[in-house]
């Protein structure tokens, strides 16, 4: 087998295909099982080969990691963390012992967006960043994307590789790029305009700035659904685009098709969780150009379809800076392909539910477990929410309390006494805690132009909301 395959193919498919590549999307699991593992082999060898790191986190293996040829060998390798990389590359600053290349050959770095802690560095050579825009091309096709299609993106040009990312696949599909960005002052007011006046047919961004551009779009006194007229919105970085009430909610205010995707930075080609053009909710999983495995939270074990874990993910064709098993702290079920109701015929499993949350972001109140899009789901469906709410978790004595502070609409037919029930009933019947709810009015919560930051949980942290 060809291990990396070449880069920089400018080849596509008839704009008429359902598929980039049709034997590699619709052939059965089994045969896809073989050659990943395949590709698993070169990459666990050229990773040991290449990296004083590999090499040292695999001394005490009893697999031999030059030779893994199963996936029960695969899976007695060591789980990969986020807080490995950053020690590893707090010990050998600026990229760690993964990288693979010569420093020299690195064409772009990108990294980690947070503003505190020190950022994880991520260096890609040209042939893994040319790869990663063919891969984002195949899977931007299975979205509805054709070379015809204008398309805007919508999220920082930052370090985040969400945009770049996004960029890459549009540019190699052919589309008509619009690198809009976000995040400046009073650039979402020029967005709505832009929007209107150029007409692109699809956009990528966060679900959360989404529901801000079209806010931003009605109080300028357009109608999102008729003056930008958009065929698909592709969104990653966040619940949203699976989460139901918020989904519909993005579709109907903007009339189009919705689609989720995202897996990490780190992991890039990220597409490689990607919804379709004809999938309802979630997210299919590309195993094929990133190997996924959902682990048990606690005993990291492989899950059988229909569990709920880690996401866990191996780049199969990276030289620059692969990543191993690479334990994403994210939450969500998976599903085999014949058990999604999906009519695409590609058969990789399925996130239904897409994620769901991190597992460090799961609330645990009164001994309930409960996720922030739970209740952002609650709160969508109701036809009077004014589109923005913060949850504060604060100790009182021995008990721990839930705040929830909402917006109600400008045009609520509820009023606020009523709206503020509503919200505790609502709540209540779906995470099983009565929460403290205060009303504020629309508008009067900041919005995020990128992810949303929406949960203080003062029982760790003492700082003011
Ligand atoms: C639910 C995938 C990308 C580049 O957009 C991104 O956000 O990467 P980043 O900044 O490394 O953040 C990764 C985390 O964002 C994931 O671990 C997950 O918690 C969240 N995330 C990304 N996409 C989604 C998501 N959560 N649904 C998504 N579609």
């Amino acid at each position: 087998m060809n291990w990396p395959t070449a880069a920089g193919s400018d080849s596509r498919p008839d704009p008429d295909s359902e598929y980039w590549d049709e034997r590699q999307e619709t052939r059965p699991p089994g045969e896809r099982r073989d050659e990943i593992i395949e590709k698993i082999g070169e990459q666990v060898r050229y990773a040991y080969d290449n990296s004083e790191f590999y090499r040292e986190f695999y001394s005490d293996v009893d697999v031999d990691p030059r030779n893994i040829t199963s996936f029960e060998e695969f899976e007695q390798l060591p789980i990969l963390s986020s807080d490995d990389i950053k020690q590893e590359q707090k010990e050998h600053p600026p990229f760690g012992r993964f990288l693979c290349i010569d420093e020299e050959d690195i064409a772009r770095i990108y990294g980690t967006s947070g503003t505190t802690g020190r950022p994880k560095v991520f260096g890609i050579g040209q042939d893994d960043w040319d790869r990663i825009g063919e891969w984002h091309a195949q899977i931007l096709w299975s979205v509805g994307l054709r070379p015809d299609d204008r398309v805007i993106i919508t999220s920082p040009f930052i370090q985040y590789l969400g945009s770049w990312g996004a960029l890459a696949g549009v540019d190699h599909l052919g589309c008509t790029t619009f690198p809009f960005g976000a995040g400046m002052e009073g650039q979402t007011e020029q967005a709505v305009e832009w929007i209107a006046d150029l007409q692109p047919d699809a956009l990528y961004g966060t679900p959360s700035y989404a529901l801000y551009l079209g806010e931003t779009a009605e109080e300028r006194g357009h109608d999102p659904a008729e003056d930008f007229d958009f065929k698909v919105m592709f969104f990653s970085g966040e619940p949203g685009a699976s989460v139901p009430s918020t989904r519909r909610q993005i579709e109907t205010m903007f009339d189009c098709e919705v689609v989720d995707q995202g897996s990490m930075a780190e992991m890039t080609p990220w597409m490689s969780n990607s919804g379709c053009r004809h999938l309802e909710n979630g997210m299919h999983v590309w195993n094929d150009i990133v190997y996924t495995e959902l682990l048990d939270p606690d005993t990291e074990e492989s899950l059988e379809y229909g569990a709920e874990g880690v996401p866990t993910y191996t780049h199969l064709e990276r030289t620059s800076q692969p990543m191993i098993r690479y334990w994403s702290g994210d939450i969500t079920t998976w599903e085999r392909h014949d058990e999604t109701d999906c009519e695409c015929g590609r058969t990789y499993p399925t996130l239904p539910k897409g994620i769901y949350g991190r597992a460090d972001d799961m609330l645990v109140i009164r001994g309930k477990n409960i996720f922030p899009s739970q209740i952002e789901d609650q709160l969508h469906a109701l036809d009077d929410y004014g589109d923005e709410f913060r949850i504060v978790v604060e100790r009182e004595g021995a008990l721990d309390s839930l705040q929830l502070v909402v917006e109600v609409a400008d045009d609520a037919e509820t009023g606020p006494d009523e709206f503020h029930d509503l919200v505790r009933q609502e709540i209540k019947s779906e995470v099983g805690v009565t929460p403290d709810v205060t009303v504020v009015k629309q508008g009067e919560l900041d919005r995020t132009q990128f992810k949303a930051d929406r949960v203080k949980d003062k029982r760790e942290l003492a700082i003011d909301v």
